[in-house]
């Protein structure tokens, strides 16, 4: 008899498909702060792939009971019939890989992969200095630091997007983070006053993102009665 620690406790993944159906996700529970931050582009990714959800907004009060139940201490989780994803990156690529919407080719991953992380380092810089109130660093990002990053961004679209699509001819992990980005520090009321800085520095980017979300009804119901956030 082996010595190792038996599965019987262990949450059930999803059920596998087969490639081309959806993954039937069943009592999913989106575990995080009443904020967009780190933790939108996961509501918008579960919107856009029609998976149906809960939320559950931890608050600050909340909080410090919660956090000893997460596995790294940290939200955003994503509970899935029980089996719960901590890491917004890993929670991201999951619901790709799962509903097929992840390249097979290595260098088209990498692709999705880099781009990610090249929003990640615009994004969190941003709700950061609001976590931190520090309205000279939000201005400092917008005024400095983003101008530049779009321009990367831009560069990295023409390079290899897609009239519709961030990365290649499909929807892609990619395509979220880039417009939960857009949108949320460009195109809300709270950011409006920020969107000339895409006309400037990546109008074809900003088209993108309005036809990306003229192409979701999905997204487009949800972001039409999402509460507004501070950031
Ligand atoms: N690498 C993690 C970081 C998660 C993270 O920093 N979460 C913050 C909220 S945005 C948090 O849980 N803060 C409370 C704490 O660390 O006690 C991820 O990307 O999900």
């Amino acid at each position: 008899m082996g010595c190792g620690k038996s599965n019987a406790q262990q949450p059930t993944p999803p059920t596998k498909v087969s490639a081309g159906s959806k993954p039937t996700f069943q009592n999913v529970v989106y575990h995080y702060f009443p904020v967009y931050a780190r933790g939108e582009v996961v509501r918008l990714s579960l919107h856009y792939l029609g998976v149906a959800y809960t939320e559950d907004f931890v608050t600050f009060q909340t909080w410090p009971d919660f956090k000893p139940k997460t596995e790294f201490g940290q939200i955003p989780v994503l509970d899935i019939n029980n089996l719960k994803l901590a890491q917004t990156k890993s929670i991201m690529r999951y619901l790709f890989q799962s509903f097929k919407h992840y390249p097979a080719d290595n260098f088209q991953a990498y692709n999705v992969e880099s781009l990610v992380d090249l929003i990640i380092d615009m994004r969190n810089p941003l709700y950061e200095a609001h976590v931190k109130k520090a309205p000279e660093q939000v201005e400092a990002l917008y005024s400095t630091k983003y101008p530049e990053q779009l321009k990367m961004l831009a560069k990295r679209y023409s390079t290899y997007g897609s009239k519709k699509f961030m990365v290649g001819q499909s929807v892609t992990a990619a395509d979220l983070y880039a417009f939960e980005y857009i949108y949320d520090c460009f195109m809300t009321p709270l950011t409006k006053q920020y969107e000339n800085l895409l006309d400037q520095h990546c109008p074809a980017v900003k088209v993108w993102a309005k036809e990306f979300l003229e192409s979701s009804q999905a997204l487009k119901t949800y972001l039409a009665s999402r509460p507004e956030r501070p950031f």
